[in-house]
């Protein structure tokens, strides 16, 4: 994007969504070529602007995500519920004047473009994706995405016949808010509620709102207590953070029986997430940055780090080649020395040993190619099984001034497709990815001073 463009010239007065959202959008578009040529899998792919804001509800089965999402929606009931696994795929509640149901490949169409990239996770998945159109006030706000209930045990998940875990990542990337929900049964004593933390919902946390549900339930405060506690003590384990992010304590009116705790604190908390669904948009906003932000940070340390790998091949490759040049130098000096009687002579035996001598440097020039085509495949083997030593040494100076650890967790989510993407093609590699990356730190500051700028009130929705 221009800068005058950027300023708000020359820009179509109906163009959707909001300065940040078009200008991460537009990133998108210009870096996919680069994350194209260097082999780098962009994790959100696009940003689709003017889409409503998205929430996902993640947890156990009959934690009580559906019937949250029903309460939140008010009316009719939209989403089955009961104590028996009621949902096998993932559904998107969301906004329009004529409400109707979608499944599979009709589904997909119906949802903004980012949803898309969920056919990648093949068919089993995308025949398991609903979309329930209803007319809301809520979703007027936000989409809800209702999820099938994660699995209570430790390994169960390879039962399932689809990435989930691949799934709930690539839908959690999308959505401005992430619900995880608890219940005082199964405070995430095992099982994949509590694995996704330290998986597919790493990173994060600041989309992220714990709830333990079902808080009608207890039947004394010691016993909120202990559930409290074994919750608190199992995400301790789970998340890398120093500090315990809030629990919302809280539960949704369906029971007849009379409570025995004062309910009016866990009222609080429910609508204090209400509050946060109904103006997703400011999470959205953050999202949308943050998101870009991680795609284009991670994408410029494959490209820096693919570089890198290069230039180190490429002076293997000089070496390799000026030791094939000196070996068939010595393979063609030798005979001239030892055949320099004949050459004066002249005549055929001139020739011939003409002839030996070129026979001898080819044959030398191809042995040693050999061999150095082999050294080059061997240490370039051994090379991408030590990338963290590369990343350590190409950046040993960003890493002192950045002790957050946030370098790190960067570099574990590009090192295996950056592996893979070497794997392939390390050669077709540009060796200076500079200009790149250069574009790169342009477009983030770009991003940067759209996300600082006030949005003008009429194009806010
Ligand atoms: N007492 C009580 N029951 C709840 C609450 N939330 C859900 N339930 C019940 O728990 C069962 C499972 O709920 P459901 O929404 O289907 O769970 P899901 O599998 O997470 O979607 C249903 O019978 C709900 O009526 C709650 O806050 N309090
Ligand atoms: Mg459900």
């Amino acid at each position: 994007m221009g800068i005058l463009e950027y300023l708000g010239f020359g820009r179509k007065k109906d163009e959707p969504g909001t300065r940040v959202e078009r200008e991460a959008s537009s990133i998108y578009e210009r870096l996919g070529r680069v994350a194209e040529r260097y082999g780098y899998p962009v994790r959100r792919t696009s940003i689709s602007p003017g889409a409503t804001p998205c929430a996902i509800f993640l947890g156990n089965h009959s934690s009580g995500k559906s019937t949250m999402i029903n309460h939140l929606l008010g009316g009719d009931r939209v989403q089955d519920t009961g104590v028996a696994p009621t949902d096998d795929g993932f559904t998107v509640v969301m906004f329009g004047e004529s409400e109707m149901d979608l499944v599979g490949e009709s589904a997909l169409a119906r949802l903004p473009e980012e949803f898309a990239g969920l056919s990648g996770f093949g068919p089993t998945l995308v025949h398991r994706i609903r979309v329930k159109v209803r007319n809301r006030e809520l979703l007027r706000r936000t989409m809800l995405v209702d999820s099938p209930g994660m699995i209570d045990e430790a390994g169960a998940s390879a039962e399932r016949d689809y990435d989930f875990f691949g799934a709930v990542r690539f839908l959690a990337n999308l959505s401005d808010l992430v619900l995880l929900m608890f219940d005082p049964d199964k405070p995430g004593t095992t099982g994949e509620s509590v694995a996704a933390l330290g998986g597919p919902l790493a990173g994060m946390s600041y989309k992220l709102r714990i709830l333990m549900n079902k808080c009608d339930l207890f039947e004394s405060m010691y016993d909120y207590a202990r559930a409290y506690g074994a919750l608190c003590w199992n995400l301790a384990h789970a998340l890398p953070v120093k500090d315990l992010p809030k629990v919302y304590a809280c539960y949704v009116p369906v029971s007849d029986r009379t409570p025995k705790l004062d309910l009016s604190d866990f009222d609080r908390l429910r609508s204090e997430l209400e509050g946060q669904l109904a103006d997703a948009d400011s999470s959205h906003r953050d999202n949308v940055v943050a998101a870009t932000h991680r795609d284009v940070s991670r994408l410029a340390m494959h490209v820096r780090m693919a570089s890198r790998f290069r230039r180190e091949m490429n002076r293997t490759v000089s070496r390799a080649a000026l030791a094939s040049v000196a070996v068939a130098a010595l393979a063609v000096a030798f005979p001239l020395v030892y055949f320099s009687a004949c050459f004066s002579k002249g005549g055929f035996y001139a020739i011939l040993a003409g002839g030996v001598t070129v026979l001898a440097g080819v044959l030398a020039l191809w042995i040693a190619a050999l061999v150095s085509s082999r050294f080059v495949r061997m240490r370039a083997k051994g090379l991408m099984d030590s990338l963290d030593g590369l990343f350590d040494d190409e950046y040993r100076e960003d890493l002192s001034g950045r002790p957050d650890g946030s370098m790190r967790q960067d570099w574990d989510e590009v090192r295996g497709p950056l592996r893979e993407s070497l794997k392939l093609r390390w050669w077709k590699m540009p060796s200076s990815g500079r200009r790149a990356v250069g574009r790169m730190e342009e477009a983030l500051a770009g991003l940067a001073a759209a996300a600082k700028t006030p949005e003008p009130a009429k194009e806010t929705r």
